[in-house]
């Protein structure tokens, strides 16, 4: 019965996580993952997740199922950590948000969700994005398309051509953007461009659909990384957003995020979220306790809320100085190539180019990984959280060997 099941391909970024573990090199680095680690290499546990997990022990709480939209206290947090508390959404009732599980599975809810009740849509994702999107999507059956994005020319952002996409796109079509910190380019819209976007999409009626799974971990602030979302609320634009906590509080895990839908109308938001929950109780029931119970700690205690930011410019502030050093030692190891894309790219990735298009056919990266062990996906991305000062020199020549031969 099962003997003609094909095997599936191994996911592209976890896929490395097992080559690294499988490989025997001293001096093997794994830049592949987007997991946060310190300067020792070693994953990290927030100290206000430590204090928020005493507190939630303490209180001996019991195990019971949360409702099918997840704990109130974490939407809530939820909900003022994206929009700001007190935003009028919010005091207006138009916002809809169910708990689910990490960004992952709020994106998940959101595609079956457009698959049910925007029949025939297609959503438009970057090119290129975060590989699960097409599998996300691609698995609810709902068409997916790119649109421009980086230009390998400059480093950075194709702004004409992603205008022009986005124009032909068909009325009603979704777009899918990287609320801030774009994976794996790293190359993010400027504040002007944002508001082109938001524009189009208000002119063309394209539903933009932001996922949000870096807020904090771009500037170190959570505010300022939470400007796009929230200036296409303010230019009236519906939007829905899938939040994830794997990244700035570090609960990957745990499984912690939410799908909301920020709506100009309080009815239908009202029924939005019923059909949200209806979507939920046959994909998962209902969401996982313990982290939500941890986001929600956090974020509504004054003193924990302020703690959690600090430590969030720690992570972001330690990603930005091996950035630095990196583009040092690559200018002075290699002075004839502009290597400044490495500092202008934000977030915790940077797209190295080490496999312009299919140019190289990921020769440059096979370097890489099988003469200096360096694991890293073949895209060209390195996540910089996987590298300190001390592994610094090593990348740097790995690349300029890479680059060159
Ligand atoms: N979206 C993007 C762009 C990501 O980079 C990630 C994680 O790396 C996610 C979503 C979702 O991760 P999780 O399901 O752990 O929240
Ligand atoms: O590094 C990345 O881009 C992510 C990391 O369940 C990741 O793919 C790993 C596991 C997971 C979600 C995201």
């Amino acid at each position: 019965r099962f003997a003609d099941v094909a095997q599936a391909p191994p996911d592209p970024i976890l896929g490395v996580s097992e080559a690294f573990r499988a490989s025997t090199s001293p001096n093997k680095l794994n830049l592949g993952v987007g997991a946060y680690r310190d300067e020792d290499l070693k994953p990290v546990v927030l100290s206000v997740v430590k204090k928020a997990e005493t507190k939630i022990v303490g209180r001996a709480e019991n195990k019971e199922y949360l409702p099918i939209e997840g704990l109130d206290a974490f939407r809530k947090a939820t909900v003022d950590l994206l929009l700001g508390a007190g935003h009028p959404a919010i005091q207006e009732g138009r916002v809809a948000v169910v708990q689910s599980l990490s960004g992952t599975g709020s994106l998940r809810v959101g595609s079956a969700f457009i698959a049910r009740f925007m029949k025939g849509a297609t959503v438009y994702l970057s090119n290129p994005t975060w590989g699960n999107h097409r599998n996300i999507f691609g698995d609810e059956n709902v068409e997916w398309k790119y649109y421009r994005y980086f230009d390998a020319d400059t480093v950075g952002l194709d702004f004409k051509g992603m205008m022009e996409d986005l124009t032909a796109a068909p009325a009603g079509s979704v777009v899918l953007l990287h609320g801030c910190a774009h994976n794996p380019t790293g190359v993010d819209p400027t504040a002007e461009q944002w508001g082109a976007i938001a524009d189009l999409c208000k002119e063309r009626n394209l539903l933009p659909f932001f996922d949000v799974a870096y807020q904090g971990f771009a500037t170190g602030d959570l505010d300022k990384d939470a400007f796009a979302p929230r200036l296409f609320v303010e230019r009236g634009l519906e939007i829905v957003v899938a939040q994830s906590y794997s990244k700035n509080l570090g609960l990957y895990g745990e499984r912690v995020g939410a799908l909301v839908m920020v709506l100009n109308d309080k009815e239908a938001a009202t029924r939005c979220l019923s059909q949200l929950k209806r979507l939920a109780r046959a994909l998962y029931s209902n969401p996982p306790t313990w982290g939500a119970k941890i986001a929600a700690e956090v974020v509504n205690d004054k003193e924990l809320f302020d703690e959690w930011k600090g430590e969030m410019r720690g992570m972001a502030g330690r990603i930005e100085r091996v950035r630095g050093e990196l583009k040092t030692a690559l200018d002075a190891k290699y002075p004839d190539k502009d290597w400044s894309f490495i500092t202008r790219q934000i977030g915790m990735f940077s797209f190295t180019g080490l496999t312009p298009a299919q140019a190289s056919g990921g020769r440059r990266v096979d370097n890489m990984t099988n003469k200096h062990a360096v694991y890293m996906t073949r895209d060209g991305r390195i996540s910089l959280a996987g590298l300190n000062s001390a592994k610094v020199d090593y990348l740097a020549n790995a690349i300029v060997d890479s680059v060159r031969n």
